[in-house]
């Protein structure tokens, strides 16, 4: 008796730590605590990557920006893009803001809230490669795992096959080193990683998709979601977000 209670006295704590505290938090706790905990991938730039060791990025900066118009610290928790809605699910944290363009499919499981930004996906290749939907056909395409590209991948008729990769970084590298004949992502990453290696011999082709870009959180979440949404509405009213969409990609990037 002793030893199953002295057992489950060392099981039961470690089972928790492994489980992590729950986070996905109603407004009133996350108001009450000062801080709010945000979720981002940290290798999609120009949006949320590293420079050197410290986390950058247009979306980092704009929910820095949100954060401040809320009155709250912001908690950063870098987590891969593939595993982020189950994580979220399992009140990992309060939001994410990491690029997820609006679907259906996901829409079942989290709430999105105001598009921050619109986009597209674009194929990228080599100058002689594939550089139309139409010239894929019979050929390779790389995309990050969980993505809309992956979607949109699979929709095109005739490619020989679809690679997927942990990241975009991992995706470009394969198709510089000739594993893949295409590769498809946002628009605005291909340009910051087109720029930043200008000798890879890569162009930048036609577009596959448009996009709506949100913030996510926990399903029915509402004053959460009004907050994150009325914050959203004030950075864009007061300049702020024209500033950063400008710093990041000399243009704004809003919805319009
Ligand atoms: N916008 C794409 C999507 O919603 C990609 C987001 C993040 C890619 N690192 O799936």
């Amino acid at each position: 008796m002793r030893f199953l209670a002295r057992l489950l006295s060392a099981v039961i704590p470690l089972s928790l730590m492994l489980v992590g505290p729950s986070e996905a938090r109603e407004w009133n706790a996350i108001k009450q605590s000062g801080t709010i905990i945000a979720a981002t991938e940290g290798g999609f730039q120009p949006f949320n990557y590293y420079d050197g060791p410290k986390l950058t990025g247009f979306e980092v900066d704009l929910a820095e920006a949100i954060a401040k118009k809320l009155g709250l610290k912001l908690e950063w928790r870098v987590v891969p893009f593939d595993g982020q809605i189950a994580a979220l699910k399992q009140d990992r944290f309060d939001f994410a803001i990491a690029s997820h363009g609006y679907t259906a499919e996901r829409a079942k499981s989290v709430d999105f809230a105001n598009p921050h930004y619109c986009t597209g996906g674009q194929i990228a290749a080599h100058k002689d490669g594939p550089l139309t939907v139409a010239a894929l056909d019979g050929k390779s395409v790389g995309v990050q795992l969980a993505t809309t590209y992956a979607d949109a991948a699979k929709k095109l008729k005739g490619l020989k096959a679809i690679k997927t990769y942990k990241g975009d970084p991992e995706a470009f590298a394969a198709l510089r080193a000739n594993k893949v004949d295409a590769w498809i992502s946002d628009k605005f990453t291909v340009k910051a990683t087109l720029d930043k290696n200008p000798d890879a011999g890569i162009s930048a082709g036609e577009m596959v998709f448009v996009e709506r870009v949100s913030m996510i959180l926990r399903k029915n979440n509402k004053e959460l979601a009004e907050k994150l949404n009325g914050a959203l509405a004030e950075v864009m009213k007061d300049g702020t977000y024209k500033a950063l969409s400008e710093k990041y990609f000399k243009e704004d990037i809003s919805c319009r």
